[in-house]
């Protein structure tokens, strides 16, 4: 065993073992790091739950999926056959602090550090942190490719039109604002009503169930195309089983086995940038939740160091 702590040792890249349950906990065990030009993908941990509209918790979420990921990195990931960290250089830079409830300050700094990642062409992977903080790092990617496709899991699909910001918001502050590419964009999971889509297509929780993974798969990526995407991850697409540790918990959604499956069949897709959002661990329960976040964080990094399918397991 070597002498550990590689979030402050460890090299850029490869996955070098460890004690997982001793040592900083940096996301997968990667190097904290403010060198954003080394990097491939720049992790940040953005811990605000200011906007949640019913439990907080989530800017607890950092921490939690940092923690949990500890435990996922062994070299090769099922079923993907391959160490993503192998040919990726990924940095955990930190947390993007400002002061504790201080809604402008959150925006503003985190659209500038979001800008800094997505200007120098890096991808960004951000851990919540309740769901409005994708609005500002939509900004950052609105600006440099114009607007975005929005690959989006979720059980509600944050588009109402309410008469304040909440974490149910931004999606259609987004659209107004013309950060979202509609035509090309789809929510995946909701099980609320919302009077209007916006535009954007909807697979509900139900045809997930009925239709399955592949297809899931199969009409994302024939929506999306080649344009560049962005993934974001509202952990309550999962169901209350799969994910208790979460803001505004809603029954009848995906299995954790059911997200990953469809995240397989997204290979080739050009993702520009992912979150995991609404992950608040103190609601949640041997950490379930925290590790799902991990977990999918993890997979989706695999998406990218490895976008052929024929590698997967059987
Ligand atoms: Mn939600």
């Amino acid at each position: 065993m070597k002498p550990g702590d590689n979030a402050f040792t460890g090299q850029l890249t490869g996955t070098a073992s460890e004690l997982v349950f001793a040592g900083a906990t940096s996301f997968a065990r990667r190097r904290y790091s403010r060198d954003i030009a080394s990097a491939d993908v720049v992790v940040s941990g953005i811990p605000w739950d200011g906007a949640t509209t019913y439990r907080p918790g989530a800017r607890l979420g950092p921490r939690a999926i940092r923690q949990a990921s500890a435990n996922l990195c062994f070299g090769r990931v099922w079923p993907w056959g391959i160490d993503p960290f192998e040919t990726l250089r990924v940095i955990d830079w930190g947390d993007v602090q400002f002061a504790e409830g201080n809604w402008p300050e959150m925006c503003e700094l985190l659209e500038a550090h979001a800008a800094t990642i997505v200007g120098a062409g890096k991808k960004m992977l951000t851990m919540g942190g309740d769901h409005y903080v994708t609005l500002p790092i939509l900004r950052a990617y609105a600006a440099v490719h114009g607007p975005i496709v929005l690959v989006h899991f979720d059980a509600h699909s944050d588009t109402w039109d309410d008469d304040h910001e909440h974490h149910g918001t931004m999606f259609l502050t987004a659209i107004r604002e013309g950060l979202i590419d509609v035509e090309h964009s789809v929510h995946i999971g909701i099980r609320t009503f919302n009077a209007d889509d916006w535009g954007m297509a909807i697979l509900t929780a139900p045809w997930v169930h009925e239709h399955g993974a592949g297809a899931v798969a199969e009409f994302v990526r024939s929506r999306v195309g080649e344009r560049p995407a962005y993934l974001t991850f509202d952990i309550d697409c999962l169901d209350p089983a799969y994910a208790p540790g979460t803001g505004t918990p809603v029954v009848g959604g995906l299995t954790t086995a059911q997200a990953q499956a469809i995240f397989y069949g997204l290979a080739g897709i050009n993702f520009v940038g992912m979150d995991i959002v609404e992950v608040s661990p103190p609601y949640d329960h041997a950490e379930i939740t925290a590790l799902a976040g991990a977990t999918l964080a993890l997979d989706w990094l695999c998406l990218l160091a490895s976008p052929d399918p024929s590698k997967l397991a059987p």
